[in-house]
C-alpha cells in the first residue's frame, strides 16, 4: 500500500462526483448521461483507487453501495418527529368532506390548492443527513420508533449518499417510500424460484423482505427504488413555502420524486386526478394503492395541524384493492386445445381489482404443491389490470381440519381418457387427442381464430353448439356446413347462416404459413409457421420432413421438431388433412422456395419510429424477403433498421458491430426487391 498522491486524491473525488452525477441522471431524472459501459469503467477505476489506497475510502462513496457481509442488528431508532399515518377517503363524499373541513378550518371560501401524489405500495422510510451526508435511515415502525436500516438503505441506487448542491442545510430529514418496480419483482421471483427459494407474494412484501435482510450484500442485489415525498429541516425558514416547491428542492438534492404528481384546485380537480391516475395505474412500472392529496401551502399545513396520528392537511384516497382474501370452495380441472389439464380454483366470490372474481388459475400441480393449496383454504387472490386472477398465498393458520388435498385426476374430466404426465414436464395432458371434445373445440376455435384462418362469425358459442350437436367433429367438417343445415340451429337466422358460410368459403385458399399455424401443432406459433413455410415451400414437404431437416429450420429445436413429427404421424391428423383437401381447401404453396429468398436465414431487428411504413408493414415486407424479425439485438443479428429516436437497441448494434440501416436504406432495399 502506498500513500495516495494528490493526483489520486483529486482523481477519486472527480470519479465520485462523476458517478454521483450519472447516478442522479439515471435514477432520479430517468435520463442517463453515459452508456452503462462507461459508467462501469469509471466505477471500476474508483474501486481500484480505493482498494490501492484504503485511506481514500469514504462512507458516501458510490462504491459503498455493494453492501457488506456484516450482519445488521436493526437497532431501535426513535423518530425525532413521529412518522404520521394518513387518513383514508373511500368515496367521493369522504373526499369532499375532507376538503370542506380544510376550508372551514382555514376560514376560506376559495378553492384550496392541493398536491396530488401517487401513493406507492412500498415501505415508508426516514433518512437523516448531516452536513449533506446520509447518516441514518429508519423504518416507520409504529410511527414513534422504527428500526435502523442504514446499511441496507445505502445499497439503493436512487438514495443519495450525499446531497447535491451547495445550499444544503446542516440537518435534513427526508421521508419517502422504498418500493420494488414490477419488472424487478417478477425477475427476483423467478430467480428465487430457480434457486428453489420461496417467492414473494407481491412487490411490497418483496421490498419489505429485502430491507430486512441481515446482510446488506443481499439487499444490494434486490431491485429497490426510493421516492421522496416529504422533507423536514432544523431551520424551517430554509424551506420553500409549498409542498410542491419542497419536492422540487428535494429533487435538486438528488432524490427521485414521483413524475405523476400534479397540482389540483379544490376537491373536483382532486377527483379528476384520482380518476386519471386510476386509469394509468396498470401501465405504471410500480404498484400504487391510491392517491394522496396534500394542502400545498406549508403555512396552511401548520395552521391545520394534526389530530391523533394523522395530519389534518392530507388524505389518501384508496384505489380498489388488487389483493383480497377468499376461500377455495373447489378445484376443478379444465382441458385445453393441446390437452393440457389445468387446475382452476373455484372461489367464494370476492371483489378484487375492480371486479367480482370467482375463478383463479392454479397453472399446474407443481404450483399447487408450491403454494400448498387445499380445498377449504383461505387464500390471497390477486388481480391487477386485465391479468387473470391468481392465487398467491395460502393463509395456513386459517386452514380448516377437513381441508382437502388436491389430486390430479387419473381420467380426463371431459372424455374419460387417461391423463398422462411426462416426466420433467409440469403440465399433465389428456391422452384422448381429437377424440376429446374439449380438444376438438379448442382446435376448431384456434383454426377459425383471427390470426389463423379468420372465419368471422364462428365464435365460441357456435363452436360449442356445432360440436355438442355432432355437426362438426374436425376442422374439415366446417367446410361441409351449409346455410340450410345451419338455419336448423336455434337462434341461427338465415342472414347469419349465409354470412357464416361466406366466411367459411373465404378461408378455402389460405397461404401456407397461416394454414400451418391454424393446424394448432404444439409450439408452432406464427413465426415458426412462417419459417416452416418458407423453408419447405409445401405442406407435403413439411409433413414428410424428418427431425434432422426440421431442426435445420429457424426457430425449430428438437422439442418443436418432435411435436411437428408426432402431429403428422397421428392417423387422425392425416385423415383430417385429407378431408380438408376433399372439402376443397387449397393451401397455397410458397412462391419462393427454400433458400431462394434474398434474406433467408437472416435475423433483422426494427427499432425507433419509422415514418413511411408502420412497424407491422416493415416486418411483413422483411419476412416476405425471408428474414426473421426479432425483438432484441444479438451477435447473430444480420441488420438493425433504426428509425427516429432509436435507443438502446441501436446502441447495442453499434457496440456489437451489427450492420445498421436507416429508414431510407430500408425503403431503397424494399424498392430494389419490388416490395414498394
Ligand atoms: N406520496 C405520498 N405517500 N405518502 C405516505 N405522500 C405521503 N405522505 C405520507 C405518507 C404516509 O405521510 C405524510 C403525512 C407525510
Amino acid at each position: 500500500m502506498t500513500k495516495p498522491s494528490p493526483e489520486s486524491l483529486k482523481r477519486a473525488e472527480e470519479l465520485r462526483s462523476a458517478l454521483d452525477e450519472h447516478n442522479y441522471r439515471y435514477y432520479v431524472l430517468d435520463d442517463p448521461g453515459v452508456p452503462d459501459a462507461e459508467y462501469d469503467r469509471l466505477f471500476r477505476e474508483l474501486q481500484k483507487l480505493e482498494a490501492d489506497h484504503p485511506e481514500l475510502a469514504s462512507d458516501d462513496s458510490p462504491t459503498r453501495r455493494v453492501g457488506s457481509k456484516a450482519e445488521t442488528s436493526f437497532e431501535e431508532v426513535v423518530h425525532r418527529l413521529p412518522m404520521l399515518s394518513l387518513d383514508n377517503a373511500f368515496s367521493e363524499d369522504e373526499l369532499r368532506d375532507f376538503d370542506r373541513r380544510v376550508r372551514e378550518r382555514l376560514g376560506s371560501d376559495n378553492d384550496v390548492e392541493y398536491v396530488c401524489e401517487p401513493k406507492l405500495d412500498g415501505l415508508a422510510v426516514s433518512l437523516h443527513y448531516e452536513q449533506g451526508s446520509l447518516i441514518r435511515a429508519a423504518t416507520r415502525g409504529d410511527g414513534y420508533a422504527g428500526e435502523d436500516i442504514t446499511a441496507n438503505i445505502r445499497t439503493i441506487p436512487s438514495v443519495p449518499l450525499r446531497l447535491r448542491g451547495n445550499s444544503v442545510p446542516e440537518l435534513v430529514e427526508v421521508r419517502g417510500e422504498v418500493y420494488m418496480p414490477k419488472v424487478g419483482f417478477e425477475a427476483l421471483n423467478s430467480r428465487l424460484e430457480n434457486q428453489g427459494e420461496k417467492a414473494f407474494v407481491n412487490p411490497r412484501n418483496a421490498a419489505a423482505g429485502s430491507l430486512r435482510q441481515k446482510k446488506s450484500t443481499v439487499t444490494a442485489k434486490r431491485p429497490l427504488e426510493m421516492c421522496a415525498y416529504s422533507v423536514a429541516v432544523t431551520d424551517e425558514s430554509q424551506l420553500p413555502d409549498t409542498q410542491w416547491a419542497c419536492l422540487q428542492q428535494v429533487q435538486r438534492w438528488g432524490f427521485r420524486i414521483n413524475p405523476e404528481m400534479r397540482k389540483a384546485q379544490g376537491a373536483s380537480e382532486c377527483l379528476l386526478a384520482y380518476e386519471e391516475l386510476m386509469q394509468k395505474r396498470d401501465a405504471l412500472p410500480y404498484g400504487i394503492d391510491g392517491i394522496v392529496f396534500k394542502v400545498n401551502r406549508l403555512d396552511y399545513q401548520k395552521a391545520l395541524g394534526f389530530v391523533s396520528r394523522a395530519p389534518r392537511w392530507a388524505i389518501a384516497q384508496k384505489f380498489p384493492a388488487q389483493e383480497e382474501l377468499t376461500v377455495i370452495e373447489d378445484v376443478e380441472f379444465q382441458v385445453g386445445r393441446t390437452g393440457a389439464v389445468t387446475p382452476v380454483a373455484r372461489l367464494k366470490p370476492v371483489f378484487v381489482g375492480g371486479v367480482t372474481v370467482s375463478n383463479a388459475t392454479l397453472h399446474n400441480m407443481d404450483e399447487i404443491r408450491r403454494l400448498d393449496v387445499r380445498i377449504g383454504d383461505t387464500v390471497f387472490v390477486r388481480r391487477a389490470g386485465d391479468v387473470i386472477p391468481k392465487v398467491v398465498k395460502v393463509v395456513t393458520e386459517k386452514r380448516p381440519a377437513n381441508a382437502k388435498v388436491v389430486e390430479l385426476p387419473k381420467q380426463c374430466p371431459v372424455c374419460d381418457s387417461d391423463v398422462v404426465q411426462i416426466e420433467g414436464e409440469a403440465v399433465a395432458r389428456c391422452s384422448g387427442g381429437l377424440f376429446c371434445p374439449a380438444q376438438r373445440k379448442e382446435a376448431i376455435r384456434h383454426y377459425a381464430s383471427r390470426k389463423a384462418l379468420d372465419i368471422e362469425g364462428l365464435g365460441d358459442k357456435w363452436i360449442d353448439i356445432l360440436v355438442d350437436q355432432g355437426m362438426v367433429k374436425t376442422v374439415a367438417d366446417i367446410y361441409l356446413l351449409t346455410a340450410r343445415n345451419l338455419t336448423r340451429l336455434d337462434r341461427m337466422g338465415e342472414k347469419s347462416a349465409s354470412n357464416l358460410v361466406a366466411a367459411i368459403d373465404r378461408s378455402r385458399e389460405p397461404v401456407l404459413w397461416r394454414f400451418l399455424y391454424a393446424l394448432g401443432i404444439r409450439e408452432v406459433g406464427e413465426a415458426t409457421a412462417k419459417s416452416l413455410a418458407s423453408h419447405f415451400g409445401s405442406l407435403e414437404e413439411v409433413a414428410k420432413a424428418d427431425e434432422e431437416s426440421l431442426i435445420a429450420v429457424q426457430d425449430v429445436g428438437p422439442i418443436v421438431a418432435g411435436h411437428i413429427r408426432s402431429f403428422f404421424e397421428q392417423p387422425h391428423n392425416r385423415e383430417t388433412l385429407d378431408a380438408l383437401r376433399d372439402a376443397g381447401v387449397k393451401w397455397q404453396e410458397e412462391v419462393i422456395t427454400a433458400g431462394a429468398k434474398p434474406l433467408h436465414g437472416q435475423t433483422w431487428v426494427l427499432t425507433g419510429t419509422l415514418s413511411e411504413l408502420t412497424r407491422d408493414e416493415a416486418r411483413e415486407k422483411l419476412e416476405a424477403l425471408g428474414a426473421k424479425v426479432a425483438g432484441s439485438v444479438s451477435k447473430k443479428t444480420a441488420c438493425v433498421v433504426a428509425g427516429e429516436a432509436a435507443g438502446s437497441k441501436l446502441a447495442k448494434a453499434e457496440q456489437l458491430g451489427v450492420e445498421i440501416l436507416n429508414e431510407q436504406g430500408l425503403l431503397e432495399m424494399l424498392k430494389e426487391h419490388e416490395l414498394l
